[in-house]
């Protein structure tokens, strides 16, 4: 298991001099986020990124995310254009010694959230999201007042993609991500990647956009599509736990043991309602999973892949990107080392 960070790059709040001082973390998790989704990654930005990072004497242990671009989803007429691209930057990525790919195939919103500071009884603040209140966010003013993704959208390029998803329904969807992945999991495969699918967070449709990465069904298809071990999942805990029918330790068992699973995201949540979910401190009295079976799951399949804790509160006065700050994410590694090293001892 390579524990890890994400960082954002030389702008993250958190530096990498601080992330190399958490104990047991030997890699960052990566991206060039000024790139816009389609355009092709440079040799020279990757190599600049891998250099940064190993100066720090840190790994990059996967890339977060290569992002796919919507007309690719849509399965609109640029999609081979795309994809093109999309394969140029995976062997650019796999010739820069990159091994793990993440993406997901969200239309239009990643990971969204309705409240990026939502108080917890101990003070701290969260990230919540609560289906009542999406209908509050006003979607003319595009996606600004939304947590910070790869892809960012005026209230009139929003309009114009919603309008262009008008025939996709979720049959459709699995029909353009499958065409994606019979294009690039072979190219991935030949050069050494494992592509991880990031499931849909939260995990049911929202704005009336289909989603379909939302459960283990969709993750048994998806990797049904192409067999390979390089068509994998960046299984997030988070993501898929609030559907409370989503079981993440035998799901974690179920993929670990099939060697499916590139990236694990690790993560707490506590389901507070129909559809309503706030994110919590990573041990497993925190929040609703038990982190230690997942963690189990992982450590008998001999998962060697990258790992990171996922999203942290906000504590101790902290400020920065919501979901990414320094203590709490430094805290859920500090837990996660701890599970490791407990269930890697022969006494266990
Ligand atoms: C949120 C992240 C997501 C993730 C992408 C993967 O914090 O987990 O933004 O990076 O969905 O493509």
């Amino acid at each position: 298991m390579k524990l890890s960070l994400r960082w954002y790059g030389p702008q993250d709040s958190v530096p990498l001099t601080f992330i190399r001082q958490i104990p047991g973390v030997k890699g960052v998790v990566g991206g060039l986020h000024d790139i816009a989704p389609g355009d092709v990654w440079p040799p020279e930005r990757i190599r600049d990124l891998v250099d940064q990072i190993q100066r720090h004497s840190l790994e990059l242990t996967a890339i977060e995310s290569l992002p796919v671009h919507e007309d690719i989803k849509i399965g609109g007429p640029d999609r081979d254009h795309y994809i093109d691209h999309y394969i140029i930057s995976l062997k650019n990525l796999a010739a820069a010694g990159v091994t793990t790919i993440c993406y997901n195939f969200m239309p239009v919103f990643d990971w969204t959230r309705t409240d990026l500071a939502y108080k917890l009884a101990d003070g701290a603040t969260c990230l919540r999201y609560n289906h009542a209140d999406l209908a509050r966010i006003d979607l003319t003013q595009g996606t600004r007042d939304l947590p910070g993704w790869g892809a960012a959208f005026d209230g009139r390029r929003l309009d114009e993609l919603r309008q262009a998803y008008a025939g996709v329904n979720e049959e459709r969807l699995w029909d353009n991500l499958a065409y994606f992945l019979k294009r690039v999991i072979p190219v991935a495969e030949g050069a050494g990647v494992r592509m991880g699918i990031h499931p849909d967070d939260p995990p049911w449709s929202i704005f009336g956009l289909p989603r379909i990465i939302v459960d283990g069904d969709a993750l048994r298809r998806l990797v049904d599509i192409v067999d390979s071990p390089a068509n994998g999942l960046s299984l997030c805990t988070g993501s898929l736990a609030p559907r409370p029918s989503n079981d993440l330790p035998a799901l974690v068992d179920e993929f670990a043991k099939q060697d499916r699973i590139a990236f694990m995201h690790v993560r707490n949540i506590h389901v507070d309602g129909e559809k309503s979910f706030h994110e919590t401190a990573h041990p497993s009295a925190c929040g609703d999973l038990d982190m230690l079976a997942i963690i189990k799951a992982l450590h008998r399949s001999g998962f060697h892949g990258p790992l990171r804790p996922d999203h942290g509160r906000m504590i101790w006065n902290e400020t920065g990107k919501p979901g990414y700050g320094l203590f709490d994410r430094a805290l859920g590694a500090a837990y996660i080392n701890g599970m490791w090293e407990a269930l890697s001892s022969a006494d266990v």
